[in-house]
């Protein structure tokens, strides 16, 4: 297999969930780290990969894979083992529901209150972050539930599911203790 490169920036939950599925995957890779200050995301070059100008973006010779569900979905073709998005109808059914009603309902959520606190831009939008908090806490009391019973959120195994949900649960977490942890490398 051609080796694939990785296009990420720093503090990117979506390429993240890349990396996660690449590692369970183990799938060997070249991490391209792109320095977002320098406005490497927005490069001629990098526009050719990607015209959004978004990471994360894989390279596996010519084939070019930009976002993250998609990347994780050609990755699951390319290394079936372990399945990340099922091994039948219904549960590729059930993962893709889950992680549609995910990327529709908590991740903007998060996105809103995380993205407040690293901006420091809380007290002009104070109605607005206080409504996504209230989403990201009737979500969170669901998955919190699920996870009490079962270790992972889709049935007895890891999916797509935890892969995508777990990188944005610790962007937030990081946002909560940005003044408290050390950045990590990542
Ligand atoms: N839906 C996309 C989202 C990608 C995305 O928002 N990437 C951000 C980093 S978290 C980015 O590249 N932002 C730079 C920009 O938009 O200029 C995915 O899941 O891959």
């Amino acid at each position: 297999m051609t080796k694939p490169e990785l296009f990420w920036i720093s503090g990117s939950p979506p390429a993240w969930r890349v990396m996660l599925a690449l590692e369970v995957k183990e799938i060997d890779y070249i991490s391209r780290q792109l320095d977002a200050a320098a406005n490497e995301h927005k490069s001629a070059d990098f526009l050719n990969l990607n015209p959004r100008g978004q990471v994360p973006v894989l390279r596996v010779g010519d084939a070019i894979v930009r976002e993250s569900l998609a990347i994780i979905a050609y990755l699951d073709r390319l290394q079936p083992t372990p399945p990340l998005l099922g091994i039948d109808p219904i549960s590729t059914a059930a993962i893709w529901q889950w992680l549609m009603d995910f990327e529709h309902n908590l991740c903007p959520a998060l996105a809103t209150v995380a993205q407040a606190i690293f901006r420091d831009r809380v007290e002009d939008r104070v109605d607005e972050i206080a409504a996504a908090i209230e989403i990201v806490m009737a979500e969170i009391q669901q998955i919190d539930s699920r996870l009490s019973q079962q270790q992972y959120l889709y049935e007895g195994s890891l999916s797509a599911t935890d892969i995508t949900f777990y990188p944005s649960w610790q962007w937030l977490r990081r946002a909560l203790t940005k003044n408290k942890i050390p950045s990590a490398r990542h």
